[in-house]
């Protein structure tokens, strides 16, 4: 018997479960056991249902026809993102605009708002555990505008080490942009924390929610943040559409990121005059039947209730953390203090390559993610070419822990350094 046939998970997992079609799938005649969610969840049926539904029986452009089925579309649409907003507790859906992407909405920012405000010798302030979404958009803007990077680096447990925050943000701070949750590490970073010191100096700050808002109650106004972006795919909902939230004022002064139709209240050959956000900066057709989706999601979500999700991973990672550092020669990475750790366990096997073992525990259905998860310089800073990264959502359980956990001691025998 495993530790784990003597635990009980937070909600019912296995209600849960039953919602996802895809995790009755077999691998090699096992059982998937999916591990991967941080890269993108998989979807339940109220997702997948609403997307059919849309198509089935109300799809049309939106904001355009005078018609019933356009009008359908439209309040589809609409209703997708009044959810977002009470999702994040945004002050109003007119601050949620959709995207493709978190990496969109973090450029949009950078594009938009770096243009009209930055200029030699500013500082835009990250930190060492960016994903290259938070990452390389700023370092596009501060080479074109002549600004300067600055990081808040991480202590060795994989907290953001702030002793010395007080010589990297100094009045020529224009920007402080961080992560909410390491992909990577795990770390859930002290957002308010980091946001009122920015404020202090009079810099605006941009947190990358796409690790937050899948996996904990987020509060826009309590995070008192300016921007705050983040991805549907990896909260169940579809890929294809990203939200940016901002503060109104500031949306209001940007620049459009992206012009044509949609955007515009009136064009003339030569110039033209932007829509009221969040229409100014939704260029084109948008991402309909996916916006929808996510609309369900956060539903889907809600019903579940995000502190009971966070209570879930917490149990869950504990767990993982747990089992997997009585295995020898296994070293984890990041905080060990589950307070501060999402569902994230990015690890090395001594003797054996991340993508050797991410191709053994593929044999035995066990789907991981092996690489630099994105996060190249962090894993730099780890002095690390790679890591091997399980990460856990609502539908894993104990049991797939421990399947984890033996197909590990597997890879171990086939490199002959472990008991089989
Ligand atoms: N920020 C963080 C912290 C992320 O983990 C990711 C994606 C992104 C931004 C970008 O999201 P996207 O939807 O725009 O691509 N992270 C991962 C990952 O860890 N494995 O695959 C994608």
């Amino acid at each position: 018997m495993t530790v784990s046939n003597s635990l009980k998970l937070r909600f019912d997992v296995q209600a849960v479960r039953a919602d996802f079609p895809i995790l009755d799938r077999t691998i090699n005649g096992k059982k998937l056991v999916f591990l991967d969610s941080a890269a993108s969840s998989q979807k339940p049926v109220q997702v997948i249902e609403a997307i059919d539904h849309y198509y089935r029986h109300s799809h049309a452009n939106v904001h355009r026809g005078i018609y019933r089925l356009s009008e359908e579309a439209t309040d589809g649409f609409e209703t997708a993102r009044a959810r977002v907003a009470r999702f994040i507790n945004a002050e109003s859906p007119k601050e949620i605009i959709f995207t493709r992407n978190a990496t969109e909405s973090i450029n949009l920012v950078a594009s938009s708002w770096g243009r009209t405000n930055l200029k030699s010798g500013d500082e835009i302030l990250l930190t060492e555990m960016e994903h290259h979404a938070n990452l390389v958009p700023w370092q596009l803007i501060a080479q074109e505008r002549g600004a300067k990077l600055r990081f808040i680096p991480i202590t060795e447990e994989g907290l953001l080490d702030l002793a010395e925050i007080d010589d990297l943000l100094t009045e020529r701070t224009k920007l402080v942009a961080f992560t909410q949750a390491s992909n990577v590490l795990g770390t859930l970073t002290p957002v308010r924390e980091i946001v009122d010191l920015a404020h202090a100096v009079g810099a605006i700050t941009l947190v990358d929610g796409a690790q937050g808002t899948p996996h904990m109650p987020v509060d826009v106004q309590a995070l008192d943040c300016d921007f705050y972006a983040f991805s549907s795919h990896k909260m169940c909902g579809p890929t294809g559409v990203g939200v940016l939230w901002g503060r109104r004022e500031l949306l209001e002064a940007m620049p459009p990121f992206l012009g044509g139709g949609e955007m515009i209240r009136r064009v003339e050959l030569e110039r033209s005059e932007w829509a009221e956000v969040p229409h100014k900066f939704e260029a084109g057709t948008p991402a309909i039947a996916e916006v929808i989706g996510l609309g369900a999601a956060v539903d889907y979500l809600t019903e579940l209730g995000m502190e009971a999700v966070r209570a879930h991973e917490k149990e869950l990672i504990a767990y993982a953390l747990d089992r997997l550092v009585e295995i020898p020669g296994v070293t984890v990475y990041g905080p060990t203090d589950v307070e501060v750790r999402g569902g994230v366990a990015a690890f090395s096997l001594e003797g054996a390559h991340p993508h050797d073992v991410a191709t053994i525990l593929d044999a035995d259905a066990v789907a991981v993610r092996a690489g630099h998860h994105c996060a190249m310089p962090l894993h730099k800073r780890l002095r690390l070419p790679a890591t091997t990264r399980a990460s856990f959502y609502i539908y894993n359980t104990y049991e797939e822990v421990d399947r984890l956990v033996e197909a590990l001691y597997k890879v171990k025998h086939i490199f002959g350094r472990g008991r089989p």
